[in-house]
């Protein structure tokens, strides 16, 4: 029988989506990489039901690119190579929250805010914070490892996943991890699974470990002549050993873009921001924030401007998290890279970044998490970059940015994967021998590459 029809008849029509029009949304994704459209969409419910796509897939040699909210960066869950689009967005369910134990265990599907907010009514805290929480699931989280502003304290998704159930190409499922703080038997499956953008598993259940909500939080901005000089202060900070959750930076471009809709107003002559959190006893907040604000003084900082109220830090950190759409909607192009430098480049890479726009002749916006040295560097344009001449100027643009990340000893992501939109610069930066060995680690779990292929490497 059609694999198609198969499944048709076992999980309804509803759930395995086949017209083009209901299509077209499983076809794009928030890396805004092109329309790639599926043969169908499966809406899973539950983890038979992904072993029932995969073990047909398998069969079949269909290829699966599995999906959860679409709100990648760099094209995970394009299915590139059509056939079946596995969406775990309806597998909602928050299974447990354990005060005691200091876990939580959800499906897939579960939004990032709304676990955060779950937790948050026990007092506990899940520290992963990407921009985009509103919209984005743990799974889709898993499957690239995702971070946000308070990786710089707390680090980034696999530090607070402890287990995980995922099926394999062909139907086979195992449960890795643990559910305990420490442990160490074996191989750390779960950790090689998150971040492995969708090529290895399917995700059905990932439990993670919690703390205790933080007390108190104090959260500020520094208001810097340009953005050298905030690249310098998110530097020092560094330099002197203070931890704040989050230390965040934004450029002009970042501010002129996110300002007509922002519902937190910069200061009109802000030539860059620095955007700081930090948590922990209450009564050392103040403290914490004079001496952070303090640094950025010393590096220039116009004005220091402390969030009043839980009121005003969240108006603070919408703006923040729309920094991303508003650079999307005002340009025909955007192109956002997550490079990542050492603590003490970030002024460099700023420098070059800017002279790198202005050799080719491209707009620029930088912003992120600078604390990590992890920063957006946006390539922009409103000419047709589907033209030659325009194309050759981006692309050199973006090689530009490898090389000086690279040259500066970076990485070339640090929290929104490979994808499509990178593969071809992995070898500028690991070896022959470390590219060979991942592509067989992979092959060991998917020997014919139907589970999201195409994905993170190069084809030969
Ligand atoms: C953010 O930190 C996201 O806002 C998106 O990672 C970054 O669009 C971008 O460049
Ligand atoms: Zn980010």
């Amino acid at each position: 029988m059609d694999p198609y029809e198969l499944l048709t008849r076992e999980l309804g029509g509803a759930r395995v989506v086949r017209t083009p029009e209901a299509l077209e949304a499983y076809g794009r994704d928030e890396s805004g990489l092109g329309f790639f459209p599926p043969e169908a969409a499966v809406l899973c419910e539950s983890r038979a039901e992904i072993e029932l796509v995969l073990r047909l897939a398998a069969e079949h040699r269909i290829p699966v690119t599995p999906r959860g909210a679409g709100s990648g960066m760099t094209g995970g869950a394009l299915p590139i190579r059509g056939g079946i689009v596995l969406s775990t967005e309806r597998m909602k369910k928050i299974l447990d929250v354990s005060v005691d134990d200091r876990i939580a265990v959800v499906e897939p599907g579960v939004i990032n805010g709304d676990l955060q907010a779950a937790v948050e009514e026990q007092a506990m805290f899940y520290p992963p914070d990407p921009a985009s929480l509103g919209f984005c699931s743990l799974g889709g989280n898993v499957a690239e490892n995702a971070g946000g502003p308070r990786a710089f304290k707390y680090g980034v998704t696999r530090d607070w996943t402890l287990g995980l159930t995922v099926t394999l190409m062909g139907g086979e499922t195992m449960r890795l991890g643990r559910k305990t703080p420490k442990g160490v038997t074996g191989y750390d499956l779960t950790a090689l699974f998150v971040g492995s953008e969708g090529t290895f598993g399917v995700t059905s259940e990932i439990t993670v470990r919690l703390i205790g909500k933080p007390e108190g939080v104090g959260t500020f901005i520094a208001v810097m002549p340009d953005a050298i000089s905030a690249g310098r202060a998110v530097s020092a900070i560094i330099r002197k050993g203070y931890r704040p959750r989050a230390l965040e930076l934004l450029d002009k471009a970042a501010i002129e873009h996110v300002r007509p809709r922002a519902p937190f107003s910069f200061p009109a002559e802000a030539g860059a921001i620095v955007l700081i959190e930090l948590d922990g006893d209450p009564d050392g907040m103040e403290a914490g924030v004079l001496r952070c604000g303090g640094v950025c003084e010393e590096e220039g900082a116009r004005e220091v401007i402390v969030a009043r109220d839980d009121a005003d830090r969240e108006r603070l950190w919408q703006t923040r998290r729309l920094v991303s759409r508003s650079l999307r909607e005002a340009h025909a192009f955007k192109m956002s890279e997550d490079i990542v430098v050492p603590p003490g480049s970030i002024a460099e890479m700023l420098r070059r970044c800017d002279a790198i726009g202005g050799r080719q002749r491209l707009l620029m916006a930088t912003f992120g998490h600078a604390g990590d040295g992890n920063l957006h560097v946006n390539v922009l344009t409103d000419e047709n970059h589907r033209e030659p001449s325009v194309r050759k100027r981006i692309d050199e643009a973006l090689g530009e940015i490898f090389r000086a990340a690279l040259d500066l000893g970076g990485t070339l992501s640090g929290e929104h994967g490979i994808g499509i939109a990178k593969a071809k610069y992995m070898a500028w930066e690991q070896s022959a021998e470390v590219i060979a060995w991942q592509k067989r680690i992979k092959r060991l779990w998917d020997p014919h590459e139907l589970l999201n292929p195409g994905k993170i490497f190069a084809p030969t």
